[in-house]
């Protein structure tokens, strides 16, 4: 049994998309980060960088802080979404890391400055736009010809879809990006992924590509 700690964000829903594509149970615990729930003690001990998600793997008692970490070690333990010959493993890796460390973090500035705090700065939304922009043609460049990021649909696919299904907080039109809006669409259909976006609470449909 696998406790979530999570609320309704990209990072969040990762990790809810991963265990509902795993059908393992696990149990959600809210952490409402607009209410500060995150800088509970109770929440710090499980995650020492108050931010979630995070999860307890009730099995073994291990407390996991990071998306990606997370994903990892859900997809090594029981096996799937992630390949284990490294080669393959290493690809993955990398575009793993590419949502980490760019995806994400360049979105989420994106979110704070073009769709929260529009007008506030605009050297602000013209870098993250402009980036925002750069990484959606990348993605779209790495999609052509496949049908996902890395061979199989992975936890890769998991952690950019997210991310990818906020493109309206983004000002971004999929149509200029076909290959991402081709994907974004195949993946909106998988039954997980439409409860794992629900997780810990529906607030919006998801947004049609
Ligand atoms: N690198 C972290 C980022 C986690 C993160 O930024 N979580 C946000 C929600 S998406 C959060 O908890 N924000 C609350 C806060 O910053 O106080 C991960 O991938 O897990």
């Amino acid at each position: 049994m696998i406790d979530l700690y999570t609320w309704t964000t990209p990072n969040g829903r990762k990790v809810s998309i991963l265990l509902e594509e795993l059908g393992v149970p696990y149990e959600v615990h809210p952490i409402h980060i607009g209410e500060g729930d995150q800088h509970g003690p109770d929440f710090l001990a499980i995650s020492p960088n108050n931010k979630i998600p995070a999860i307890v793997d009730r099995d073994n008692g291990l407390t996991l802080m990071e998306s990606g970490a997370i994903m990892i070690y859900l997809a090594d333990k029981y096996g799937r979404f992630l390949p284990s010959e490294t080669m393959a493993r290493a690809r993955a890796m990398e575009w793993l890391m590419w949502q980490m460390g760019g995806l994400g973090p360049i979105l989420g500035q994106v979110h704070h400055f073009v769709h929260f705090n529009r007008g506030k700065s605009a050297y602000a939304e013209d870098r993250y736009g402009t980036e925002a922009r750069r990484l959606y043609a990348v993605l779209d460049r790495r999609l052509e010809g496949r049908d996902y990021i890395v061979d199989d649909y992975s936890i890769v696919d998991m952690a950019c879809w997210p991310w990818i299904s906020r493109h309206e907080w983004q000002a971004i039109d999929l149509t200029a990006y076909p290959n991402v809006r081709a994907w974004y669409r195949r993946i909106a259909e998988r039954e997980a992924v439409q409860r794992g976006y629900h997780v810990p609470k529906k607030v919006n449909d998801i947004p049609p590509g």
